[in-house]
């Protein structure tokens, strides 16, 4: 399991060197609110511009629908032999840890290999999602009308973390009631006040507004691509050491944690203490 992490490590290292041309896009937000049809508009419109397009789909939430988050739209697209797009789907197998590695390590690969834009698509709008989206340089959150979970997007400080919101569907009523108020929350901010972009997904209607947004946020950003290469190092690194640290927590014996336990429960340890204590047992050379 650790080997087969640092094989994969052996595989960056030859990589590294041409990461960090690529614009990597984060599309996220409520299950439903139409992110695979939005994600598939824009790969159409990104490919008439002449753009190659990687896509890398991440489920963190179920480990039963397998690739099934992703829109067959985007299937259909990729298999229809358009050599332009590349398309990945990762689901959570088993620890989130090594969903974010193995994301990480396909944007680089996909980087390397030449896509000019690559997206990657989160469920939800939770801890999880964040870490995963850390991956991109951009995040377009998308919402929809009649969800009903605008406010609850505020709390999560979701808004924040964006930098352009797509108003999708906004073929249906509440669309531009949820626009407005999009508006409204987008100054609240601290940073550049991010766009809010109508689409209709569905009929490819605003994808090519949605496209330029993202690449102008992106331009105003005005990251060296040495500077990106080094940022996504550190994530790529720090993702591929909590696999491992989890791995190593996963197969300490039975014995260790349970003496560790004891002197917790005994008052002979404070909680830090044990926590350092099972990382310093985790570490030790195998
Ligand atoms: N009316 C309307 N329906 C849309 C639009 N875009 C997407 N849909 C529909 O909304 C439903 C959900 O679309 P998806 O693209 O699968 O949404 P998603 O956000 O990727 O969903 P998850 O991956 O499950 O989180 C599908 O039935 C789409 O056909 C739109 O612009 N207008
Ligand atoms: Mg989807």
């Amino acid at each position: 399991m650790e080997e087969h992490t640092l094989d994969a490590a052996a595989v960056l290292a030859a990589v590294y060197p041409r990461v960090g041309r690529a614009v990597v896009v984060g599309f996220t937000g409520a299950p439903g609110a139409g992110k695979s049809t939005l994600i598939a508009a824009c790969i159409t419109e990104a490919r008439q511009r002449g753009l190659q397009v990687g896509v890398v789909a991440v489920d963190p939430s179920s480990p039963l629908t397998g690739g099934a988050v992703l829109g067959d739209r985007i299937r259909m697209l990729a298999m229809a032999g358009d050599s332009g797009v590349f398309v990945r789907s990762l689901a959570a197998r088993g620890h989130l840890g090594g969903l974010s590695a193995a994301a990480s390590r396909v944007v680089d690969v996909l980087d390397a290999a030449g896509k000019d834009l690559i997206i990657v698509e989160t469920v939800g709008v939770g801890q999880s999602e964040t870490e995963v989206s850390g991956l991109a340089q951009l995040t377009v959150l998308v919402c929809a009308p009649g969800m009903g979970d605008e406010v609850q997007m505020i709390k999560a400080g979701v808004l924040e973390m964006a930098d352009v919101y797509a108003v999708n569907k906004s073929d249906l009523p509440g669309a531009q009631g949820l626009a407005r108020a999009l508006q409204a929350a987008a100054h609240l901010g601290n940073g550049p006040i991010p766009p809010v972009i109508a689409t209709t997904a569905s009929t490819g209607a605003g994808a090519a507004d949605l496209l330029d947004a993202v690449y102008a946020a992106h331009a105003a950003r005005v990251t060296a691509p040495a500077q990106e290469r080094m940022r996504r190092l550190q994530k790529t690194l720090a993702a591929m050491a909590g696999q491992v640290l989890q791995q190593r927590i996963a197969a300490l014996d039975n014995a260790s944690l349970q003496a560790i336990g004891q002197a917790l429960l005994q008052g002979q340890q404070d909680f830090p203490g044990a926590v350092q204590q099972l990382l310093a047992r985790a570490l030790e050379p195998g």
